[in-house]
């Protein structure tokens, strides 16, 4: 079915021209010319209840709104907020492949993919510490999971190994590396879910997307402003949120880039970020999470590329790609990474400690 992207913007009484916009992997999002709204279609084959999903993020902004108000900042910049139809609903339904989303555009705000420096990682660092900070209270229970075992890294392994299994599309015979290395450091993937297990790591109310595309910063002053793509926010560790986002914030190159001598880990990279990130949340962290700071770098780095190994596996079903192998050039690359992070474990470490 042709949909017109005119009809939905009119579900929301809006009225404009509209172009693509933005680098997600996952929905598709639409930008209005005025500048003043972004329109996503949600991705339903990743979110399969995106009403439920919907109720989870606008009770999470809504948190979050009263408590930006009540430190004194500014509602408008520093939360997303949610556009109702004309039928006061949070979404508009047409058919289960097409679901759509309004959120008012955070103005003056730049989003980063690539080239950063060390002060916008520590105002990254900042920003998702600061969110962290915000929900540290929110009622967990009143949140729907929109995706089951997310970070179960040890489920993810499952699944790489039921798709290496299957191979779907005969790929596996021609990345036998990868799969050798992907197996050996499954050693390691329990390490967080046996400790939240244990109770040696808190659950909390945690983003666990926090690539630096998903915090929006001034665009004058380079400071985090704004964290979005709000999906997956969910229980789970600080650690997820921590690793995951020096997973890209770390990397010397592009999470895509195939010339993997430009792709290392920077330790100076990690040190900007966990100043920031630890500014705000140092005091609420178990010593079992300091320690495991480095370590969840090269987790969710790790657990990143047995993703995309996986969807590169199965067909290339889940994440957007926008050339054949797109997928296995970023499995090599996380895993470029996570040999790097290998390295440099007890020097990260001592990082951590000097803070
Ligand atoms: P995906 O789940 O596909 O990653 P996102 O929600 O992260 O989708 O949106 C994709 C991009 O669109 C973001 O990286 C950001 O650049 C831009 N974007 C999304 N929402 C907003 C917003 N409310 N204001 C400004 N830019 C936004
Ligand atoms: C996806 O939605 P986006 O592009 O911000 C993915 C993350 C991956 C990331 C890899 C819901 O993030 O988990 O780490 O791609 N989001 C989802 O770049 O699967
Ligand atoms: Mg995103």
């Amino acid at each position: 079915m042709a949909i017109d992207l005119n009809d939905i913007l009119n579900e929301f009484n809006l009225e404009s021209e509209i172009d693509r916009y933005g680098n997600g992997h996952i929905n598709d999002t639409y930008l209005t010319n005025s500048r003043k709204y972004i329109l996503q279609r949600i991705n339903t084959n990743v979110f399969k209840n995106p009403e439920k999903l919907m109720d989870n993020i606008e009770k999470v902004t809504d948190f979050l709104r009263e408590k930006i108000i009540a430190e004194g900042g500014n509602p408008k910049r520093e939360t997303m907020k949610v556009i109702r139809t004309r039928y006061n609903k949070n979404h508009y339904r047409i058919d289960d492949n097409n679901v759509f989303r309004v959120y008012e555009y955070v103005n003056n705000t730049i989003s980063i993919e690539t080239s950063k420096s060390y002060t916008d990682l520590y105002n990254a660092g900042k920003g998702f510490g600061h969110f962290q900070k915000l929900l540290s209270d929110f009622p967990a229970e009143q949140l729907y999971e929109t995706i089951p075992n997310f970070h179960n890294t040890p489920s993810r392994v499952d699944n790489l190994v039921k798709a290496i299994n299957e191979d779907k599309m005969g790929r596996a015979k021609d990345i036998q590396q990868e799969i050798d290395f992907a197996l050996e450091f499954s050693k390691e993937a329990s390490v967080v879910t046996d400790a939240i297990a244990k109770g040696d790591i808190l659950l909390r109310v945690t983003h666990n997307d926090t690539k630096i595309n998903n915090i929006l910063f001034d665009e004058k002053t380079r400071e985090a402003v704004c964290v979005i793509d709000l999906d997956t926010v969910m229980p789970g560790s600080i650690l997820y949120d921590f690793g995951d986002a020096l997973r890209m914030g770390g990397s010397t190159g592009a999470e895509d880039e195939t010339d993997l001598s430009k792709v290392n880990f920077d330790a100076k990279a990690f040190e900007a970020f966990a100043k920031g990130f630890c500014s705000e949340t140092m005091h609420s962290m178990t010593e079992m999470e300091k320690e495991l700071l480095p370590f969840s770098v090269k987790l969710m780095t790790y657990e990143c590329g047995i993703r995309f190994l996986t969807d590169y596996l199965e067909g290339d079903t889940y994440f957007k790609i926008h050339r054949p192998g797109h997928n296995l050039d970023r499995a090599r690359n996380q895993f470029k990474i996570v040999a790097d992070i290998h390295k440099q474990q007890d020097d990260l470490l001592k990082i951590i400690k000097q803070l």
